[in-house]
């Protein structure tokens, strides 16, 4: 239950975290930054294939999105050579305090770096060793014998098994003065402090020295981080020092060696020997990574809760070691290369953004904050209390199997505010829908100056509220306070406003010149098995099952944007990415469980803004596809609806009766009109009520939340006919209100040209209606040309006709520039199992996708053989495993070498035709003229003023002679042209033979 709650805030913590762009802090928490921040120590040449700082510095995004505050790089210096250790060495032998290792770069890279860190508002510090160098030092031969701690035959000396060391005298004022200058080498470059080796075998008056004498002249605030324990350390000026005892004890509880008392008892300790001092607190760190062991090793399946317990006790100052941000379950090797594999975001990601984000949110928090009251505890539970003002946040913890924990905090009052964050700048009024238990018995204000509360409404159900919240021209972005009061209790909420992209509102979208793909995102590519399952959905992957999720996944579509881009695409479009969580047939994604949510199976919000941005790199636009007509019985708001009409309810199940006809027949029922919108249109998918004002404008928001969160460049409407019409145009109007050049096509499956054109907004429809969609889906031109590849022996009206006459009806709609044209997507046969396998077909359908207007859309794997081999449509097993995508796939149709054959070859030809495609206006922009056939062929020019195109298609088993002459009065004066597919110039005369089953197209 409480587990369930954490969960739900997990979910809009990671939200706003991926948003998290520092602003203007919460005037609530410190401004001391030291106070809430989270340490990540980079093991630089470990954290990355590469190791070195620029590799590293391409992470840091990474790192800000988790919530990490300071970077502690570990020694960044030249290793020595003399007694070495391993063939690398250790990075605590130092040859040269003011160099940096060639392994990782120069110097000029490691400023790269901090000026990186520091744009994303990173501090930095550097391991400082000061207690030893490395035996072949230049100071060793160079200075005075008394620089160094030297044997009764004045040799340097080691200490412990670091035989690759040389101790440094202290006693020395001159090595004194020559290390506080190296330190002044790398606080003038602009590092935030430093993290200092073994600092308790330093003497503190040292410390004491050269700390005070930085802190007076550089005037940031600057962090010392000290290895040791001893309570001396913080007299001699650290911040911060090694909670060593509190990790032994850690590991002791974890492995049931010690109980609650020995925790308590350390607390204890800790106030009486630190105060209000930080504590470096850690279920991992180098040392006992790759001498003890990884956290899992160690602590078992109590690491999470023992890592709770690092956030969130008094003095915690929490660490996550290089690795530990994905679970890397591995010792690193510590003199070796042996990096990280390329790992991304997963779920031990989502629990450390969710606790740094706990200790961002609340000065109970706070490092410096020795409060601590326990509520209650048992031999094996301890559940304690910290407090700051009102700011109180209550943290239970299991110290036994199953090491369950909660942390409750005022905001977790308030489970859910959609959307999870907004934009400084949009034209959208912003109203929240807030969830939590009770939430309408509080009244809700906004701490913060430029925003403000415009309305409150409350909904049926007591746990909602829904509030207008003004941004005003003068709102700053930054974290604004929503403040909810009852009588005297109050408590805050942060609420993100960020500041909206320059040339958002203007972006483009797809057009005729793109070339859309169309992906299942679960049977594309599964690079990261590791979220095939999450604990927080219920159905998991199961290869072997048509309908079941297979572990396709985001990272495993950026991974293949190469591919695509390659094929000659533009555009992607993959169904649903957001979560679903049915219990069954899930991976379809069209029953949404959570609209602000990418489904973890498929990565985060954050690697989605990643694909966008990938895909952007390389070219691509990015589509999403939206459904606004049902959610899923599985979304969480289905067990407490805000509103009774939130979806469409009836005394016993109803089903749409699917008449689309209705929606514009002058003719219509109530009752057949009202049921084609009201129906469900599957009994796991309740249908949303749009008539409902909340529920509408919750919708608006949503689409226009991901368009401005993700970058993305289109929108593509599932059922769109099933959603209530006219609030449905509103909600075209509102997206278009603030992207006006965004396109949108809307899936209206009607084979019927006048009824489809109905549905495309400026279109002259007799009730007046304006439907404000700008696209639509050609499923009148996609059944002709089916029909026609599939028929062996057509008569009159059949075969090519039908495409003829499909292309003669465009007078129908209102803008042929915005038809997306297709052959197959998701929801139909493949084309290769439609054509019976035959290449021959599939290149004539290629032929015409790349060459008559509109906008052409492929359904991935269609560009090679993918079939069933069946007669009969399955939705799950139309929508196949790329071979490639998954781990040990026999074959890889990814790459140029694991394609032969027919695949290769539909391949190229699919990639030569799109490719060419690509810079020509002519298809782009051009018009068309065709000319009727009897004979199963079909031939049409694409023309503008300085171009032309001709295509001639011979559907028929016979060869056929071009009738050139026919065509005089576009094709006199044609000479030589070019076959845009073998690239061979052609003359084309009235005896141009056409052999049977292929198309030609030549560019004039
Ligand atoms: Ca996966
Ligand atoms: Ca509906």
């Amino acid at each position: 239950m409480i587990m369930k709650r954490i969960l739900l805030l997990l979910s809009i913590i990671a939200v706003a975290a991926a948003c998290s762009e520092k602003g203007a802090k919460a005037p609530t928490v410190s401004d001391d930054w030291t106070e809430n921040a989270v340490i990540y120590e980079l093991n630089v040449r470990q954290a990355t294939p590469e190791g070195t700082f620029a590799a590293a510095e391409a992470k840091l995004p990474e790192l800000k999105e988790l919530g990490i505050d300071v970077v502690w790089i570990m020694p960044l210096y030249p290793i020595g050579v003399e007694g070495r250790k391993g063939t690398l060495g250790s990075y605590y032998a130092i040859k040269d305090y003011c160099d940096v290792n060639p392994e990782f770069g120069t110097l000029a890279d490691f400023d790269s770096f901090l000026c990186k860190a520091h744009d994303l508002g990173l501090k930095v510090i550097i391991d400082w060793v000061a207690n030893h160098t490395s035996p072949d030092h230049p100071w060793v031969t160079e200075k005075d014998p008394s620089w160094y701690v030297r044997d009764a035959e004045g040799k340097t000396v080691v200490e412990y098994d670091w035989t690759d060391i040389a101790k440094l005298d202290y006693a020395n004022k001159d090595m004194r003065a020559a290390m506080e200058g190296c330190m002044r080498f790398w606080l003038d470059r602009g590092i935030d402090g430093f993290r200092c080796d073994v600092a308790s075998q330093v003497p503190q008056d040292f410390w004491a020295d050269v700390f005070t004498k930085f802190r007076n002249e550089y005037p940031r605030r600057l962090f010392f981080l000290a290895e040791g324990e001893e309570t001396w350390l913080n007299d001699a000026g650290f911040d911060c020092t090694y909670a060593w005892r509190l990790h032994h004890l850690l590991n002791d509880i974890a492995q049931g060696k010690a109980d609650t008392d020995s925790l308590l008892s350390y607390i204890k300790w800790n106030e009486e020997g630190y105060g209000t001092s930080h504590r470096l607190t850690f279920t991992s760190n180098h040392d006992e990574n790759s001498w003890n062991g990884t956290e899992f090793e160690r602590m078992g399946d109590a690491w999470k809760a023992m890592a709770v317990l690092c956030w969130t006790l008094p003095g915690s100052q929490p660490l996550i070691y290089t690795g530990q941000e994905v679970g890397y379950d591995h010792r690193f090797e510590f003199f070796e290369k042996d990096p990280m594999p390329d790992w991304h975001h997963n779920a031990a990601t989502d629990f450390y953004t969710y606790l740094n984000a706990l200790k961002h949110a609340h000065p109970a928090l706070e490092s410096g904050n020795p409060s601590f009251e326990i509520v209650s505890s048992s031999d094996s539970s301890l559940c304690f209390k910290r407090t700051a003002g009102n700011d109180v946040v209550t943290v239970s913890v299991l110290l036994k199997a199953p090491w369950t924990w909660s942390v409750d905090t005022p905001e977790t009052r308030v489970s859910k505010v959609e959307p999870p964050c907004w934009w400084t700048g949009m034209k959208t009024d912003l109203q929240l829908m807030i969830y939590g238990e009770d939430i309408s018995s509080w009244d809700v204000s906004v701490d913060g100056s430029g925003l403000s509360v415009a309305g409150i409404h409350k909904a049926e159900s007591p746990n909602y509220l829904f509030v207008d919240v003004k941004v005003g021209p003068g709102a700053k972005p930054g974290t604004y306070d929503l403040v909810f009061r009852k009588g005297s209790d109050s408590f805050r909420r942060p609420y993100e406003i960020l500041a909206r992209e320059e040339g958002s509102a203007a972006r483009k979208s797809f057009t005729t010149s793109d070339f859309i793909y169309l992906i299942n995102p679960d049977r594309f590519a599964n690079a990261d098995p590791g979220n095939d399952n999450t604990d927080d959905t219920f159905e998991t992957a199961d290869r072997s099952r048509p309908f079941g999720r297979h572990g396709g996944d985001l990272q495993g579509i950026i991974d293949h944007i190469d591919y695509i881009a390659d094929l000659g695409a533009t555009a992607i479009w993959c169904t649903p990415l957001l979560m679903d969580n049915q219990h069954h047939e899930s991976y379809h994604g069209y029953a949404c469980g959570d609209y602000y949510r990418i489904d973890p199976r498929f990565g985060s919000n954050a690697q989605y803004k990643e694909y966008v941005a990938k895909a952007h790199e390389k070219g691509l636009k990015v589509i999403m596809d939206i459904v606004t007509n049902h959610c899923g019985t599985g979304h969480w708001w289905m067990k407490d609806l805000p509103f009774n009409d939130w979806i469409h309810q009836f005394p016993e199940y109803t089903n749409t009766n699917y008449i689309f006809p209705s929606a514009m027949d002058p003719n219509a029922s109530d009752y057949d009109s009202n049921l084609l919108v009201s129906g469900w249109f599957v009994p796991s998918m309740p249908d949303m009520n749009l008539d409902n004002p909340f529920m509408l404008k919750y919708f608006q928001q949503w689409a226009i939340w991901w368009t401005e969160y993700s970058g993305q460049d289109g929108l593509r409407v599932d059922t769109y006919p099933y959603n209530e019409k006219v609030p449905m145009s509103k909600w075209c109007e509102a997206v278009l209100n603030e992207y006006p050049d965004l396109n949108i096509v809307g899936e209206c499956w009607d084979s019927n040209f006048d009824q489809l054109a109905y549905w495309q907004g400026g279109n002259a429809n007799g009730d007046g209606f304006d439907s404000h969609l700008p696209s639509i889906m050609d499923f009148p031109l996609q059944e002709a040309i089916n029909a026609a590849l599939s028929e062996s022996n057509p008569g009159w009206g059949q075969g090519m006709y039908r495409v003829y006459n499909a292309i003669a009806h465009d007078a129908t709609y209102h803008d042929l520039s915005k038809m997306m044209i297709f052959l197959s997507n998701h929801d139909h046969y493949r084309i290769a199992d439609s054509w019976h396998q035959d290449p021959d077909k599939m290149k004539i359908a290629y032929s015409l996708l790349a060459t008559v207007r509109g906008i052409p859309q492929l359904f991935y794997g269609d560009e090679m053989m993918f079939a069933t081999g069946k007669d009969y449509k399955s939705d799950g097993e139309l929508r196949m495993d790329f071979p490639g995508g998954w781990e040990g796939d026999a074959t890889n149709l990814f790459t140029e070498e694991g394609r032969a054959g027919v695949e290769a070859e539909l391949h190229d030809y699919v990639k030569t035709l799109f490719q060419w495609r690509k810079g020509k206006d002519v298809i782009h922009n051009g018009r068309t003229k065709h000319f009727m056939t009897r004979d199963n062929t079909y031939a049409f020019f694409r023309y503008n003023d300085t171009d032309k195109v001709f295509v001639y298609v011979n559907n028929s088993p016979e060869e056929k002679t071009i009738p050139w002459s026919h065509y005089a009065e576009i094709a006199s004066g044609l000479g030589e042209g070019v076959n845009v597919v073998t690239g061979e110039k052609v003359t084309i005369t009235d005896s141009t033979v056409v052999p049977a089953s292929t198309a030609l197209v030549v560019e004039y």
